[in-house]
């Protein structure tokens, strides 16, 4: 997969992705990232990238520009510069928090990318015209502002580098948190008493059975306790057993009937 980024700031990228699984991803050949500066589309002597809103108001805009052209100079280059190296052109992506908030399932469709052009925004956003004109998904990592897009970027590629074959061990993905809609259950490792807090027996009694049984139980538990929303999509989705259910009531879930309408 190709990641394309579009930046004022590339230095801040190189830390993330030198250290650790984006580094080896890379390195492997699973992933290639490729930074671009906007500000090298910016024709003037000053290098502008910005100007003030019109109609007034705090803050600066990105100018259309320089930012346009740094994209549709990035959506030519190979492969993707003509139909038989690439049947479709690439997601254009804007990290803003007036996106679609990014999840796992969204994570999972991108991860299935040949390429991602990554539209990195700063000062109090961008130009709506270069959005409605080359801009072709907006995403947002949650509910509050950041300085620029760069980190927001960042979560981005993590979350869907360790998605794609290779990167990371396939059974920790299948395994994983918001991977199936539960919470994990709580891990151990040695010693088996640590500050006078002993490892679940079931955990040491060598009972897959048993131990499989009780991680399910505090999947469920904790899934109740942090994320009762994730628990009643589950359900509504049928991903919960007559065990679960069962288990669920023990806990006393649903402390009360959920309200239907009027
Ligand atoms: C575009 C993403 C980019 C527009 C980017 C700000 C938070 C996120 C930026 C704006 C970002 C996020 C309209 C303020 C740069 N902050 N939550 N900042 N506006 O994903």
């Amino acid at each position: 997969m190709i990641v394309d980024i579009l930046t004022l700031f590339p230095g801040m990228f190189t830390g993330p992705l030198t250290e650790s699984i984006l580094k080896r991803a890379q390195q492997a050949g699973l992933i290639h990232v490729r930074l671009h500066n906007i500000r090298d589309w910016a024709t003037d002597r000053h290098r502008t990238t910005d100007d003030a809103p019109y109609g007034g108001g705090a803050g600066m805009v990105m100018k259309p520009e320089p930012l346009a052209a740094c994209i549709r100079a990035v959506l030519a280059l190979p492969p993707g510069a003509t139909a038989a190296e690439s049947p479709a052109s690439p997601p254009v992506i804007l990290l803003t928090p007036d996106g679609e908030v990014f999840t796992q399932a969204i994570a999972q469709e991108l991860a299935g990318a040949e390429r991602l052009v990554l539209v990195c925004g700063h000062y109090e956003g961008i130009d709506e015209r270069v959005r409605e004109a080359l801009i072709t998904r907006e995403l947002s990592i949650g509910d509050y502002v950041l300085t620029g897009g760069e980190l927001a970027a960042m979560v981005v590629v993590d979350a869907v580098a360790r998605l794609v074959p290779g990167v990371i061990d396939a059974e920790s993905v299948a395994e994983e948190s918001h991977g199936d809609g539960l919470l994990e259950y709580p891990h151990y490792t040695r010693p088996a008493v640590w500050e006078g807090r002993p490892v679940p027996p079931v955990l040491v009694s060598g009972h897959h059975g048993e131990v499989a049984k009780w991680r399910r139980r505090e999947r469920l538990r904790r899934t109740l306790l942090r994320r009762p929303d994730l628990l009643e999509r589950a359900r509504a989705a049928g991903r919960l057993t007559a065990a679960d259910l069962a288990w669920l009531a023990e806990l006393g879930w649903p402390s009360q009937a959920p309200q239907t309408g009027p």
